[in-house]
Parts: C-alpha cells; structure tokens; sequence
C-alpha cells in the first residue's frame, strides 16, 4: 500500500559476480535456537536473506534443513558469544560455520558473509569474532505524518502519507537494508511532534504502528516513536504538562499502559522538548532532568527508553546581546544535573554545540557529562552539507568526533569511550543519524549519499573502520567490484567533505547559508536574526570571540582543551573563527594571511568540485545508466552552488576589507 513505486536495492543488488563460491554453502544447517516466535522470525529472515543473496551471487541454488554433516553453511546457536554479537568460523572453501547467542548475530553474520561475497572476498577473510561497537545503533527519520520530511532531500516519506501509516514492501526492504549494516533502532516520526503524529500512541495509529514495529522486529530493529511533551494537554485535555504534577504523571501512566500493551517491538521515546517551540519542563519552572525522569520512571517496567535531546537553546536571541552565545546552550542547560539523570535516560547529544555545520568542534557536553548516559547525534541528512545535491561524504567527520580526547577520564576519554559506555562502563549509549533517506527510487535523492547511510551503520556497529575501509566496501557492494570503478568513486568520496568544506563557509564560522532552507550562499543571512548564528565580520576582522575574554564557550571543555582553544595561537586552525575573532591580516601557520587564506580556499575549492565532477563523468559507460545519469546532473548543481559560494565569499570580504587578492583573480 503506497508503496506501488519502483526502487533500487543500493548495497543489496546481489547480481553475479565473477568469484566462484562453493556450491555446498547453499546447503544450510541450523540448530540449537528454541521455540521463541520473535527469534524464529529473525532466523528466517537471515535465511531468506542467505537464499536471495547466495543465489544472486553464485547462481546456484540453496536448501535449508540440510542434515548438519552435508551441510556447507551451519549455524549454531552458542550461548558465550556476546549478545548481538557473531563468530564465523571458515574451515575450508566449502564449510563455513557461524555461531551467536541469539538470531539477531545470526543476521549479521550472513550479511557479514554476503560482504565478503559481494566484494568477491575468500569467506576466510570474513572470519573471526564480531560484536558491536555501540549498544544503540539508531536512526532518526524526520517524516512528518502528511507525507513531507523536514530537511528531506530525496522525496516523500515511505512511512507516512496523508496522515496515515504505510506498511508495505518498501518497508521490509528498508529494515533489511538498515539490518545489513548493524542498525537496531529506529524513530520513524520527526522529533517536532505535531498534529496527527501526536497520536501516535493512540488507538488511532495502534494497528498500523504495529503491523510496521512487526516487520522491523523480525530485522532486529526495535521501534521509537517521538514523543510531543505536552501530548497530555493536547490529547488528553490536561491543563499543564507539570512533569510534578499527579494529574500529568496518572496521564502518562495510563497512556504508557496502553501503548506498551498494543505495540510490539517498542523501544521507547525520543523527546524535543522546549526546543524551538516545543513545550518542556520549563514552562513549569522545571529542569531537564525532572522532565526526563518523569517520562523514564513510567517507560520503565516496560523496560524502555527515554532519549532525550540536549538541542535547548534559545531561539530568539538579539544580535545585538554580545553576551549570549548559543554554542553554551546545550551545556549550561543539561550540565548542572549530571547525575541526576535516571538509568533509563540516554541523554542525546548533537556533534557540534550549534547545528551539524560542515566543521564545528565536538560538543563540550560529550564528556562533559560524567555520570550521565549520552548519545551521540550526527546529521546525514545533508542539511548544511548540500542538500543531497552536492556530494558530501561525512563518515570522515564522523571519524573525527568519535576520536576526539575530551580528557574526562585518566583513559577511555575519547568520544567513542563515551557513547559506546566504555569510558563509564552505562549500557544505555551509542550513535543516532537523522537519516537522508525518502521515497526516491535511489533513497537518498543522490546515489552517493547512500555511502553516508551505509557507512554511519557500519561505523555506530565497529568504530574501528576506517573511513575509506568504508568507502571500499560501500563503492565495491553497490557498482560491480571492477576496480577502476571502486577506486574512482572512492576517490571523488574521500575528498568531498574538504571541498565542500572549502567553497563554504571558512575556518569554523558556519552558517553564511541561506535562510530557512539551508542551501546555497548568503553570507549575512544568519547575522542580523534571531538565531544565535553570527560571523560579525566587519572591515578589520572576523569570528566570534568565545575565548575567556568573550563568551567562556572555550572554558566549557576538560583542559587542556579548554586552553587549547582559549589561545588563537593553539587553538586548532580549522576552527579559528568559531573560537576566536582575528584580523584580515593574521598570518596563519600556513603563512598565508587569514584574508589570503580565504580567497585562495574558495579557488580551490571550486575547482576541486570540477575535478571530482571529472572524474565521475569518466564513468559514463561503466556503470548504470540511470545512476550515472542521476550523480552527473547532481554535479551540474554542485559547480553551480560552488561557483555561487566563491564568489560571494570572496566578494563580500573584498569589500569588506579592502584587501586585494595576491594573485590578481577575478574578485566581483
Ligand atoms: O537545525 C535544526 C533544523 C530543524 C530541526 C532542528 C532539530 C527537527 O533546521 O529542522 O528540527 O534542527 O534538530 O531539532
């Protein structure tokens, strides 16, 4: 139902490749799983997935119910493999062994299995012991139930239309494509809960809702809905959403009751609240904490959820308040409850303290909290980061949040310490991306930004990839494994951050983006609003000063980090604007002044944007029409969207300061 339009397979095409594998391995093995119904369905859907993808592969033919000594495939269950987690032993070509503690390992070791195959692999170098990086593996869909995503790029909703729910092929495919890479969680409504999405836990939406968490399930995917704060008023005819008062608290409870008992497969609640607009504990003089607990002690017996997001700024700031400074936010608001954070709250954390900008430090409350259950939340939907039109791999910034030091442990103080639970040793953690996926027959609007949903699944699931390991695998499973093709899509990939990153906004700064929707250039369209989004620029300097003799920002983080960017001169060069406001005329390390730095980077990174779009125009020919054909008119835009930003970036600081470019280009 509503799902009558055609769509593509991305990683999971399974068409022929030129390796040979072992007939025998189509005859398959399973023993020693019970009778559960839920890990049944999990087990089937990990043959069937054996099935689909050994016979698009080989060619030849699989059958289950093999006796265990014919069999080339066995799958055993065994209780010491961690949960979620799986072995595959290889003794030979055609024996192959995988052993988990539950169905859900089982599934990823095939898909594992199916990697190797797909990349045209010995199954041996598939082999070994595997288990997950993060507890919480997590996707979050902005889908608004009318059928439009807020910051979607690739068309409607596939959960959502006219303000019904739509359950259909579609779906399982999308749970087996988000199942393949290790995702085990997902919110299928946006987090600025309105109208109809209001009630989805209700007796309204209870059967559909259902029907969709069953499907999901049997992929090892539990379900989260978002949650509208103030549902008890909307719905339920309160007059306050006091998270103390017992009226409010008797609401839930009953409310809780009944969605836990209709829909299967629920894993909890993600909660925006007094966020741009939202309601929250504050409009009752109430913290975060109280709000959070409130919700977390009712989900509890149900042994649920409550993740609930640090975005908590204010959204009406004057630009002439030289003292506020949105980039506090979020730590001056969650900070002072560390601690009081219940065990079945997972606080969840934006990268950034600003919003998924191309480059921004790491979050001063990721670590910054210590005795709080965290989460963190990257964007792959390309809000700030070109719409789906212009290509932007952002595994590798992904890469560099989780690495980064936060010192605020003697060891395991990275960022991945943190969200993974090994740095204070909490289960309730890990990794949430909006997600860039809609009704577009190739998902993500841009073919490739399906490598971006591909590789923050493998990354949340092994932490330890690398971003180009990511690259290979997501370019060599979805065009054929012929390597000119793999090596010249990796090598338009890896770069792609940095360049966009270039033609953009400079040095940290952020935003200069178009108002309200986020694309294209306007260097002062954020600056005289009411956002908290500033550049101040004028004819001597740029960047904002959020060193101690500014806003403090820089004091938020565990030294020495907090030194580090207190200081212009330690402070790490791509992110000088955001921490500091420097002169036109500061020499860099690079030598260059700061104003040269900001001319020549835009050159550069136009005319890196037109290389990548050559290299992918020699692909024509060599790969599917329809998708080269879909990246090549996306590169028309991206030249046109990289041209527009080096220009008006470099006007406007030509302008401002006066100050020629060192080698005479064109400048308007
Ligand atoms: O950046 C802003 C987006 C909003 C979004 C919000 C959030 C879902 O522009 O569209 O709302 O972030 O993260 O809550």
């Amino acid at each position: 139902m509503g799902n009558e339009r055609k769509w593509t397979q991305l990683w999971l095409k399974y068409d022929r490749r030129q390796k040979e594998y072992d007939a025998d391995l189509g005859r398959v093995n399973v023993s020693g799983f019970g009778e559960d119904t839920v890990e049944k369905k999990v087990l089937e859907s990990a043959l069937k997935e054996w099935k689909r993808g050994f016979e698009g592969y080989t060619g030849k033919s699989v059958t289950e119910d093999t006796a265990a000594e014919e069999a080339g495939l066995r799958i055993l269950k065994d209780a010491s493999v961690p949960a979620e987690g799986y072995v595959i032993e290889v003794t030979d070509p055609s024996h192959v062994v995988v052993k988990a503690s539950e169905a859900k390992g089982v599934l990823y070791g095939i898909f594992a299995l199916l990697r190797a195959m797909g990349l045209e692999q010995e199954l041996s170098e598939a082999a070994g012991s595997f288990s997950p990086s993060n507890p919480l593996r997590m996707l979050n869909h902005w889908d608004n139930m009318s059928g439009d995503i807020e910051r979607g790029y690739s068309g409607n909703s596939f959960f959502f239309k006219d303000g019904e729910i739509l359950v259909g092929d579609r779906t399982r495919d999308y749970a087996r494509f988000i199942s393949s890479v290790g995702i085990n969680a997902i919110v299928i409504n946006n987090v600025n809960v309105k109208q109809q999405a209001t009630w989805l836990i209700t007796d309204r939406y209870f059967d559909k809702v259902s029907e969709l968490s069953r499907i999901l399930e049997e992929y090892g995917v539990k379900l989260f809905l978002s949650l509208n704060y103030a549902a008890c008023m909307e719905i339920g005819g309160l007059d306050s959403a006091d998270p103390m008062d017992p009226k409010v608290i008797a609401w839930w409870k009953e409310r809780m009751k009944e969605v836990f008992a209709r829909i299967p497969n629920l894993g909890g609640f993600l909660v925006k609240a007094d966020s741009e607009g939202r309601p929250g504990p504050f409009t009752y003089g109430r913290t975060q904490a109280d709000g959070a607990n409130m919700l977390a002690d009712i989900v509890k017996e149900y042994d649920a959820l409550i993740i609930w997001r640090c975005f908590v700024y204010n959204c009406q700031q004057d630009w002439r308040d030289l003292k506020t400074d949105r980039a506090r936010a979020g730590y001056d608001n969650f900070k002072p409850m560390d601690g009081d954070y219940h065990e079945n709250v997972i606080l969840q954390i934006k990268n950034g303290p600003m919003d998924f900008q191309i480059r921004e430090p790491v979050s001063p409350l990721l670590g910054g909290l210590t005795k709080t259950n965290q989460m963190l939340e990257v964007q792959i939907a390309q809000e700030y980061t070109g719409h789906q039109i212009d290509v932007c791999y952002l595994i590798p910034m992904f890469k560099e949040v989780l690495d980064f030091k936060t010192y605020c442990a003697p060891e395991n103080d990275t960022v991945a310490d943190v969200v993974s639970g090994r740095a204070f040793g909490n289960k309730n953690a890990g990794m949430a991306a909006v997600c860039n996926t809609g009704d577009d027959e190739n998902w993500t609007g841009n073919d490739l930004a399906a490598a971006n949903l591909y590789g923050f699944g493998r990354l949340a699931f092994d932490m330890e990839l690398t971003s180009e390991a990511i690259a290979e695998e997501w370019a060599g499973l979805t065009f054929e494994n012929k390597s000119e093709v793999k090596k010249t899509v990796v090598t338009i990939l890896l770069p792609s951050r940095k360049v966009y990153e270039k033609y953009t906004s400079p040095l940290g700064i952020g935003w200069m983006v178009r108002p309200h929707d986020h694309y294209g250039c306007s260097v002062d369209g954020y600056e005289y609003d009411r956002w908290g989004t500033y550049h101040r620029a004028d004819h001597l300097g740029i960047g904002v000063d959020r060193s101690h003799n500014g806003t403090g920002y820089a004091l938020q983080y565990h030294q020495p980090n907090a030194d580090m960017y207190d200081d212009p001169e330690t402070c790490p060069e791509e992110l000088l604007l955001f921490f500091h406001h420097v002169s036109y005329d500061k020499v860099l390390k690079s030598g260059k002044t700061l104003i040269q730095h900001i001319y020549d980077s835009h050159f550069e990174g136009y005319d890196e944007a037109v290389a990548l779009r050559d290299q992918w125009k020699s692909l024509e020919g060599q790969i599917e029409n329809r998708c080269y054909e879909n990246v090549a008119e996306r590169f028309e835009r991206q030249l046109y969207n990289a041209r527009e930003w080096k220009d008006q970036v470099n006007s406007y600081f030509f302008r401002k300061s006066g100050i020629p470019d060192e080698k005479n280009r064109e400048i308007y």
